[in-house]
């Protein structure tokens, strides 16, 4: 009895593997990580920190919506690879920025975005101060979906992408491709002499796209994918659907290098259309799998009309769906584009607390995800929080990630003021070392490295497949 509740606690230490650094999670929150992998914490007490980049100097720069500023960190790490903040600086003040960042080291340019507009500067980063603001995109103020996540394409320099959110759960401005609401447009930076309006400039990449908040380009291919949020409360054919209806979505929104595809400036289905993640709770869902956009019921919201699932058959779908409410914030491919990391925000309309964590899905050589839409599992769940029935309360709650040069993973977690360092565990042999070691471990099982699967939603589930399964690898060492 004594010896397997030893071994129930060494496991469950096996299952946190926090480096041995000097930072401990805010409060009660108690991360969780697949074997394999680590994690520290590298900086709190940060108000509300967002968009996440490095400048050319390896200095962490944050948007803390918390202020409305953006600041620099800079990093130092010891030889037992404990990263922590030596000094930082606010750089932006009094722009009520709130979540978009990039940073151009070629140009030596800074971008981040508020509600309403997206700006640049140049930046010095041996003074860490910006001078010559510009703002290079206006318009876009909104309520709800207040965030305007910028990329800067890699493989199309000077290309910068912006999402501008629908406005509303439902909205019905998003009907008209004009109103620039819920829509995702490029625009191009080089020798930009005045401000873009979003609605009439640009080019155009989605639209239908509720509130696309991640946006990545793929590292080989060049291709814009994004992450979005869909719809809360959703009813169908009078039946409330929104327990595990609709699935949060992976889109593809073409390339900005002239290459065609049949996605680009197509609509993507919002708000008449949404995907479905588990048919079987759907009425009349005979030609229904998931990762199908269905039609919903008409609301007021809607101006009391609704389109049909054939209409919604038509429209652009998404590429894969993850469980509903699980609010993907960020997508971000490593170096190879072979692996995608997606953030999860985490539910609020869901029956059980689902997502707070960090995913990855597997892609193809050809820059495609290696699973169909109908999968239910092509997120893996790399870092999350022990116990989701605890959550938003004492979780943390991942929004953006900056990944470096060795494939680190920053990650920033608004809700606890926090930035997380979750890395490889490249120290991982298979071999499980003695319980009483402080430095992370990894257990040799297979089955802990799939830990939970996406479509995972109770708090349990993550203990049972997490804990247990590491038990039994543990166990089939020990014995
Ligand atoms: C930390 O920053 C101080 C200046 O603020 C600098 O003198 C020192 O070298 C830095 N230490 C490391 C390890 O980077
Ligand atoms: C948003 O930007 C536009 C164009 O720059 C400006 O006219 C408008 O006043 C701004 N709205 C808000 C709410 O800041
Ligand atoms: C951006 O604009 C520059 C200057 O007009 C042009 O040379 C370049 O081809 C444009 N890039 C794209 C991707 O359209
Ligand atoms: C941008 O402006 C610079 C400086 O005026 C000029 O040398 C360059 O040719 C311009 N680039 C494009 C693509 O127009
Ligand atoms: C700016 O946005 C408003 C809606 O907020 C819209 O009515 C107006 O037409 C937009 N301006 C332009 C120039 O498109
Ligand atoms: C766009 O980039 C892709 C990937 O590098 C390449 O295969 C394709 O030919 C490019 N398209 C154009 C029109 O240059
Ligand atoms: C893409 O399609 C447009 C319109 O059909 C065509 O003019 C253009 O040549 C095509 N570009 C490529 C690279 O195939
Ligand atoms: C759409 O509206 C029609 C006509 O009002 C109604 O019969 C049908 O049930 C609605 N379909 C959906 C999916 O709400
Ligand atoms: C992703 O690929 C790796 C091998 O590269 C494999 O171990 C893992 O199970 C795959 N994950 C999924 C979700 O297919
Ligand atoms: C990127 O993903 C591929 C495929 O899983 C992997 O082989 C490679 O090591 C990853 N790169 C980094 C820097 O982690
Ligand atoms: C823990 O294990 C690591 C890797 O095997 C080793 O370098 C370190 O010295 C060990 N620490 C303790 C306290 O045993
Ligand atoms: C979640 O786990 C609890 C036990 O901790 C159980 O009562 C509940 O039915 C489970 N919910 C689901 C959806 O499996
Ligand atoms: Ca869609």
């Amino acid at each position: 009895m004594f010896w397997s509740l030893y071994i129930i606690t060494t496991l469950l230490n096996l299952a946190s593997a926090q480096s041995s650094c000097r930072l401990s999670p805010s409060g009660n929150v108690k991360p969780s990580v697949a074997s394999g992998y680590k994690w520290q914490v590298v900086a709190t007490g940060l108000a509300r920190p967002r968009g996440l980049a490095f400048d050319d100097r390896g200095r962490l720069l944050v948007i803390e919506s918390g202020s409305g500023d953006l600041s620099a960190h800079t990093l130092n790490e010891d030889g037992g690879g404990c990263v922590t903040i030596n000094s930082s600086k606010t750089v932006v003040e009094g722009m009520s920025l709130n979540h978009g960042i990039g940073f151009d080291s070629k140009q030596g340019m800074l971008y981040a975005s508020n509600t309403n507009e997206t700006y640049g500067w140049q930046y010095d980063s041996a003074a860490i101060s910006i001078s010559d603001q510009q703002t290079v995109v206006s318009n876009m103020s909104g309520t709800d979906h207040s965030t305007r996540t910028l990329l800067l394409a890699q493989r199309a320099p000077g290309m910068m992408v912006v999402s501008f959110g629908s406005l509303s759960n439902l909205d019905l401005s998003a009907t008209n491709v004009d109103s620039g609401t819920a829509s995702v447009k490029a625009f191009n930076l080089t020798n930009l002499t005045s401000t873009y309006t979003y609605q009439t400039d640009g080019m155009l990449l989605g639209w239908g796209l509720r509130n696309e908040v991640g946006l990545a380009e793929h590292p080989v291919t060049g291709g814009i994918w994004g992450v979005e949020n869909s719809a809360d409360q959703v009813v169908r054919y009078n039946v409330d659907v929104h327990a595990d209806n609709p699935g949060e979505e992976l889109n593809f929104l073409g390339y900005l290098n002239g290459t065609n595809s049949s996605n680009t400036g197509s609509n993507f289905g919002y708000p008449w259309c949404l995907s479905a993640w588990d048919p079987e709770a759907l009425p009349q869902n005979e030609n229904i799998q998931v990762g199908t956009q269905f039609a919903i019921d008409s609301t007021s919201a809607l101006g009391n009309q609704n389109r049909t699932d054939a209409f919604c058959a038509d429209q652009t779908q998404s590429r894969l769906v993850f469980d509903s409410h699980m609010a993907p914030l960020d997508i971000k491919f490593n170096d190879t584009g072979r692996q995608a990391w997606i953030t999860f925000h985490g539910s609020w309309n869901s029956p059980n607390p689902v997502g707070y964590k960090l995913s990855l899905v597997n892609f193809t050589d050809a820059g495609e995800p290696v699973d169909q839409r109908t999968s239910k599992t092509a997120a893996v769940d790399i870092f999350g929080n022990e116990d989701d029935s605890a959550c938003p309360g004492n979780c943390f709650r991942p929004v953006a990630m900056a990944i470096d040069t060795h494939g680190r993973i920053f990650l920033s977690s608004d809700a606890t003021g926090e930035i997380y360092l979750v890395t490889r565990d490249s120290a991982a042999t298979g071999t499980p070392t003695s319980p009483d070691n402080g430095s992370s471990t990894s257990t040799s099982s297979s089955a802990s490295t799939t830990s939970t699967s996406a479509g995972t939603k109770n708090a349990s589930s993550w203990f049972f497949t997490v804990v247990i399964g590491s038990l039994f690898a543990m166990m089939s060492c020990i014995v």
